[in-house]
């Protein structure tokens, strides 16, 4: 069913967060009877959005999916965050029509569309393929997962979803589960390692979702991975795209010669010193970047600048305070096992305390205590994960020191009595944070507050003024 076709029909939306929310408006918006459903209660939701949806003529199910009909309805939106609950899962088998909100969006984006996918590294990217894009001239819409739902970006007529415009979607697996004709002009897979098992039965499942962001794709699309990774290859072959690699020799489409970056299809290169995120993932992220705003047609020989501005993203190892000798870095978006093993292998520091801990969300701790083996100074463990980290840290590295936290003022004072002069401090937690904090964002603020808050070791020493 095409999106053009929604006046008069029934929609029924579940979830009622951020994307939940701009999927009902926009499918008001577009003429059809909306009715939204979430297991939180109006007081939950907040009495300003209730009233203001239902100002817009949207039907209101709070507190309870019981009740509620999905079979009826002819379009069923999924929020991401809603996981394969009985109630949509009863849906599906009497046939309900079940789309995510990136499928309805996209249903009314004229815009070339570029999706960004991966474990790891898809908010870098997503920024970096808007920066590139931005040297075009054209409007660019970025946001998706990242932050400002595509529903939301259709219904304010942002220039970047129009015909003229360019839209970078960051796509999480759980916003790919059910698309059918979301079509990226370019695909990106950055790489896929464990992670969401907490939701997913198996790694098969959670890697499989992905490909969600190739199916629809044509030959004369763009399947972009990185070279030598086949289980990304064969994700992104599940569509009909050409497959495109990056980042390794000919013929990866772009890649790193000596110390160039060089685009091997339009013979462009530039110094890898412009790009000044640190990290080796880095230099794949924005391989993946070039490759896909150059597939759009952009002129790679004016991408230069862009990237030299290009400063990074807020929580992703950012260099907080240098300290006594001891550099702290705030790694918050770290939510998963294979960042933080990215995070530990590209501190340039030779040895770091890692605070981590949080929420478990599945999986084997094992490759993240693998980096500890080479990088680890100590572990300082916070959140519901601690005793699991724990084990598992202490089964395969007797000898690390580790100490538990409480609170994030209490891990930072922790690490600090275990850095050393030279070291780094990586708060990289390798889990969800809602155990404890709002998001990851408010867990890095506190982070960073209580390094900040830290006196010099001279000051403490001193006890004062001469
Ligand atoms: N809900 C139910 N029933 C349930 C479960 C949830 O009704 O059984 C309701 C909740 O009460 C709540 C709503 O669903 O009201 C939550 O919806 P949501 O979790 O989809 O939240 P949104 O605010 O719409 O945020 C989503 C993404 N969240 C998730 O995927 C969990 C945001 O990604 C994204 O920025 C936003 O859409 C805009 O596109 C966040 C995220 O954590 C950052 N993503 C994961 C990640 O990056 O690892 C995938």
């Amino acid at each position: 069913m095409s999106g053009k076709e929604l006046r008069g029909k029934r929609v029924v939306v579940v979830g009622l967060g951020l994307s939940g929310e701009a999927a009902c408006r926009l499918a008001r918006a577009k003429g059809a009877e909306v009715l939204a459903n979430d297991a939180r209660s109006r007081a939950q939701i907040g009495e300003g959005v209730a009233a203001g949806l239902e100002a817009e003529g949207i039907e209101l199910t709070l507190g309870t999916h019981a009740g509620v009909d999905l079979v009826g309805a002819d379009v069923v939106v999924v929020s991401p965050g809603v996981p394969a609950i009985a109630f949509l899962a009863d849906a599906e088998r009497y046939g309900a029509n079940l789309v995510s909100e990136i499928e309805l969006a996209s249903w009314f984006v004229d815009a070339e569309l570029v999706a960004v996918g991966g474990t790891n590294g898809k908010s870098t990217t997503t920024e970096l393929c808007a920066a590139l894009a931005r040297t075009t001239g054209r409007p660019v819409f970025a946001g998706g997962n990242l932050g400002v739902p595509l529903a939301q970006a259709v219904l304010e007529n942002d220039p970047g979803v129009g015909s003229d415009g360019i839209a970078v979607v960051e796509v999480s697996s759980f916003q790919l589960e059910r698309v059918r004709g979301f079509r990226p002009r370019a695909s990106i897979l950055l790489n896929v390692t464990d992670d969401h098992l907490d939701r997913y039965p198996s790694f098969e499942a959670y890697a499989i979702a992905k490909a969600g962001a190739f199916r629809a794709q044509r030959k004369d699309d763009f399947a972009i991975v990185p070279h030598g990774d086949a289980l990304s290859a064969r994700v992104a072959s599940l569509g009909y795209a050409t497959l495109e690699t990056i980042d390794g020799p000919a013929p990866a489409s772009v890649g790193v010669e000596g110390d160039r970056l060089v685009d091997r299809a339009r013979g462009v290169s530039m110094p890898l010193s412009a790009l000044k995120l640190a990290g080796r993932h880095n230099v794949t992220n924005l391989a993946a970047a070039w490759a896909a705003i150059r597939d759009l047609g952009a002129d790679p020989g004016l991408f230069q600048p862009a990237i030299e501005s290009f400063s990074g993203l807020p929580h992703r190892m950012v260099l907080a305070r240098e300290l006594d000798g001891v550099r702290w870095y705030d790694d918050s978006k770290g939510t998963n096992v294979g960042a933080v093993v990215t995070a530990l292998d590209g501190v340039t520091e030779p040895k770091a305390v890692l605070i981590a801990g949080g929420r478990d969300k599945g999986g084997s701790y094992g490759p993240m205590i693998d980096a500890l083996a080479r990088k680890g100074r100590a572990l300082v463990l916070i959140g519901e994960a601690a005793a699991a980290i724990e084990a598992a840290a202490k089964a395969q590295l007797p000898t690390l020191p580790i100490a538990r936290a409480t609170s994030m003022e209490d891990a930072v004072r922790a690490a600090r009595e275990l850095a050393q002069a030279g070291d780094a401090v990586l708060l990289s937690p390798a889990c969800s944070s809602y155990d404890m904090f709002k998001d990851y964002k408010q867990r890095g603020d506190l982070f960073v507050a209580a390094v900040q808050a830290l006196d010099a070791r001279a000051a403490r020493a001193g006890g004062g003024a001469p």
